[in-house]
């Protein structure tokens, strides 16, 4: 069985009554439980798409949006804008996002996915992956889901997975990304970059690296999911992890606990996943077996945390669960 050890930890967010929730079923140690109604974005959503798979959320007036992954009809990744009142049932934009830019060059890319979103000092940023030349990090804001502006690419190519820290640490921006190849990597460490403007970008530290030993699930390749939650125990930081298998890639969700002020130290990282694919919208579809989550809802008053998760690259699903758990999770089944 798996440890959860209780601890007092601190959950430094705004409340969020509204956020989506369901309690833990009866019977269940899980630490993550899933929505008894996922997906929530069926692949079908709007008539442009194929399939909604990893995609970010945010509460926003009153209710919640999104930038959502959509593979359209010619199978090309693009982002969408989204609004829902709930966080669980999502309208979609039919048209994708157009990104103002003030250097046409850096709008030159062929497509967008995997999007992450984080509100620092009241504006919404949006990271995700940007095909300029290959894949890197884009970088941009909005401050109403209707304009979205483009700001430089953070990094060169290749690379993936980037999100922004929800503030300034040691007076800089910090993002964590994955370099990687420009095809379907077959390895993958998390870095952590720094910049004082989110243009000029240095000062890389390595954060963590897969886990070889014995074919675990995070053995192949490791890459940052929803942005950090602030705890007083360290970040809490979600992200995905890839086993090799007989049948190609499998995609799980795991955790760690970051260094508040030196956010590229990890005190603490788990050696059990969260989720890994185990119901049919997670096993069966596009890519089987991918649980790829992007975007977290966090309720700073109860520590409720509600974590939006691409699902076979075909839907997105939900899953709950309590900060406080997943910290003492990550504590008391820590690699040592
Ligand atoms: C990764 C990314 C993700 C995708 C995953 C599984 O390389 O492309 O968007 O969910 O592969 O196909």
């Amino acid at each position: 069985m798996l440890k959860i050890a209780s601890a007092m930890t601190e959950v430094r967010a705004e409340p969020l009554p509204n956020i989506p929730w369901q309690e833990r079923p009866q019977g269940s140690q899980d630490v993550l439980w899933r929505y008894d109604r996922n997906p929530v974005v069926p692949a079908r959503a709007i008539a442009a798409s194929t399939y909604v798979h990893n995609s970010a959320v945010i509460p926003f007036d009153g209710g919640f949006a999104g930038v959502f992954r959509v593979d359209n009809r010619s199978r090309r990744m693009q982002l969408h804008a989204g609004r829902s009142r709930d966080g669980l049932d999502w309208k979609l934009e039919e048209q994708p996002i157009q990104f103002v830019c003030d250097d046409p060059e850096i709008g030159k890319f062929s497509y967008g996915y995997d999007p992450r979103l984080v509100r620092i000092d009241g504006r919404v940023y949006v990271m995700w992956c940007n095909g300029y030349h290959g894949p890197t990090i884009g970088l941009g804001y909005t401050d109403d889901f209707e304009t979205f502006h483009q700001l430089e690419n953070a990094l060169l190519p290749f690379n993936r997975n980037g999100v922004l820290f929800p503030r300034r640490i040691l007076g800089d921006y910090c993002l964590l990304s994955r370099p990687s190849d420009n095809g379907h990597t077959p390895f993958g460490e998390i870095y952590l970059s720094r910049s004082p403007d989110l243009v000029h970008w240095g000062r890389h530290r390595h954060v963590m690296s897969p886990i070889k030993q014995e074919n675990g699930w995070q053995s192949t390749k490791i890459g940052a999911g929803p942005a950090p939650i602030e705890t007083s125990e360290g970040w809490l930081l979600i992200y995905h992890g890839v086993v090799t298998t007989c049948n190609g890639f499998v995609y799980s969700a795991g955790a760690a606990l970051l260094d508040l002020d030196e956010p590229w130290r990890v005190i603490a990282r788990a050696d059990p996943y969260l989720l890994t694919p185990s119901t049919l919208y997670e096993s069966v579809g596009n890519v089987p077996n991918v649980v790829f989550p992007c975007g977290a809802l966090i309720d700073g008053a109860t520590g409720r945390l509600a974590l939006y998760y691409g699902s076979a690259d075909t839907v997105v699903s939900v899953a709950f669960g309590y900060v406080q758990e997943i910290v003492d999770f990550v504590r008391s089944n820590a690699i040592r």
